[in-house]
């Protein structure tokens, strides 16, 4: 949080209308894209640190972290000047060559998720993608499923990306609709219960596709000890155990990936989200030897996997995650934050549960969704994301000044008070 941050701002209720100048950019942005967002009535600016700024200069606390991708906050100045200079320098080659800027982050992926090789791609779909591939082509050649039958068991309110297999994968309807038909061998389980898991593997399961914390999911906790009960229960089967980190890894839940919550070391694990430092694309799939010998040259690639640019922005952002002790911080002040939130008491919540800085507040429907408390806390200064229907997501960048944290309870505490008021004076 640099002095340029607070620097003249106050936060203040300040109720909407959007100005001109914002309403036209949103028609504009209404009149050209699809149609596949509902964003918040708010145009975004600039950013540094926690705090954004909207085209009119109002300010916003960044409770959301662009769904985890910026948690080391907007235009971090380390990771900014390792973008430009290796920009300057050298952006994309292809794979066709070696670059000087790679085998530094592919060592550091390996080391700190305690695997063996580092497959680097862009999106965190792309990156799902590599890994059911990996774990079928495993299935078909290492463990020996007869070809084309290896199956993958994800778990019901999965969010692994939008791409065809993965949301084959996905029990969301509206993610489904219209996009089918899907490939074959892909089925789901009810989330947290390990048993369900033992019932459902077969001798041509390859692997088990699996969220530490479900987010999308509405930040839903595992009952302590899942996670480690899968592991065992895929060792049994000689089942691939992969832990989709996207949104829970590198610190957001308190320890550098959220499987380390359970002590378990996945056979693969998938990265991306913040790796890009909240200013590229970075994913990667790590895994171990036993999955990743399926590779050879030609099988599998992309143009910017592993391009110098996302090496050098990927390295700064886990130079800064270490540097600045973000993991530690993310558990300590995640315990802070889910004590105060879990202290709301108030009639319309339902639930307040988490990780680390990654933190759902379930409001009861009967009363209020999750939206409308969003739209609340914006016109306060706060940006914040619903999820399902009655989730709200609180999921600041990992280096949040604690003032400033501790500003946002006070508004969300207030928030709440200023709805039963209202609901009140409803009935
Ligand atoms: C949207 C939320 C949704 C992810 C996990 C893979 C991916 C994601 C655990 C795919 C991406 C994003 C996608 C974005 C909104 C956001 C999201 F969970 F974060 F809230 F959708 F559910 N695994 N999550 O969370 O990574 O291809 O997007 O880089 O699609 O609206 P991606």
């Amino acid at each position: 949080m640099t002095a340029h941050d607070r620097a003249g701002y106050e936060p203040a209720f300040r109720p909407l209308p959007l100005s001109e100048a914002a309403s036209g950019l949103i028609a504009r942005e209404k009149a050209c894209g699809a149609n596949n967002y509902d964003p918040l009535p708010v145009v975004l600016s600039r950013g540094a640190g926690s705090w954004l700024a909207d085209i009119d200069g109002r300010r916003y606390l960044d409770l959301m972290s662009a769904y985890s991708a910026v948690s080391f906050g907007h235009a971090h100045p380390r990771i900014v000047a390792a973008l430009v200079a290796q920009a300057q320098r050298l952006g994309v080659t292809s794979r066709a060559y070696h670059n000087d800027a790679l085998p530094a982050l592919l060592e550091r992926l390996a080391r700190l998720t305690r695997l063996d090789r580092v497959l680097p791609a862009n999106g965190g779909a792309e990156a799902v993608e590599t890994a059911l591939k990996a774990a079928r082509k495993w299935g078909h050649k290492v463990k020996g499923i007869p070809d084309g039958r290896a199956e993958i068991i994800a778990c019901d309110g999965n969010f692994h990306g939008r791409t065809i297999a993965v949301i084959g994968l996905s029990t969301e309807p509206q993610y489904r609709d219209g996009f089918g038909p899907f490939p074959p061998g892909l089925s789901t389980i009810p989330y947290g219960d390990a048993d369900a898991l033992a019932r459902a593997i077969t001798p041509r399961t390859a692997a088990f596709l699996v969220e530490p914390i479900q987010g999308e999911g509405g930040i839903v906790v595992p009952p302590e000890g899942y996670l480690a009960r899968c592991a065992e229960i895929c060792r049994e089967h000689r089942v691939l155990l992969i832990c989709d980190e996207i949104q829970t890894g590198l610190g957001r839940t308190g320890r550098f990936l959220a499987s380390e919550h359970d002590g378990v070391r996945p056979d693969a694990v998938i990265l991306g989200k913040a790796l890009g430092g909240g200013l590229l694309p970075v994913s990667a799939l790590v895994g171990s030897n036993d999955l990743m010998q399926v590779f050879h040259p030609g099988d599998h690639g992309s143009t910017f996997g592993g391009n110098p640019l996302a090496a050098a922005v990927a390295i700064a952002a886990l130079d800064v995650l270490e540097d600045e002790k973000l993991v530690a911080r993310s558990a300590e002040l995640g315990a802070w934050l889910l004590e105060e939130l879990q202290d709301l008491r108030s009639p319309i919540v339902r639930d307040v549960r988490g990780r680390g800085l990654f933190v759902g507040i379930e409001v009861d429907a009967r009363y209020i969704g999750a939206r409308p408390v969003v739209d609340r806390l914006l016109a306060r200064g706060i940006l914040s994301k619903d999820t399902h229907g009655t989730v709200v997501r609180i999921a600041p960048p990992l280096n949040i000044a604690r003032e400033d944290l501790a500003w946002a309870v006070g508004q969300i505490r207030a928030t709440f008070r200023e709805i039963e008021r209202d609901l009140k004076r409803a009935a």
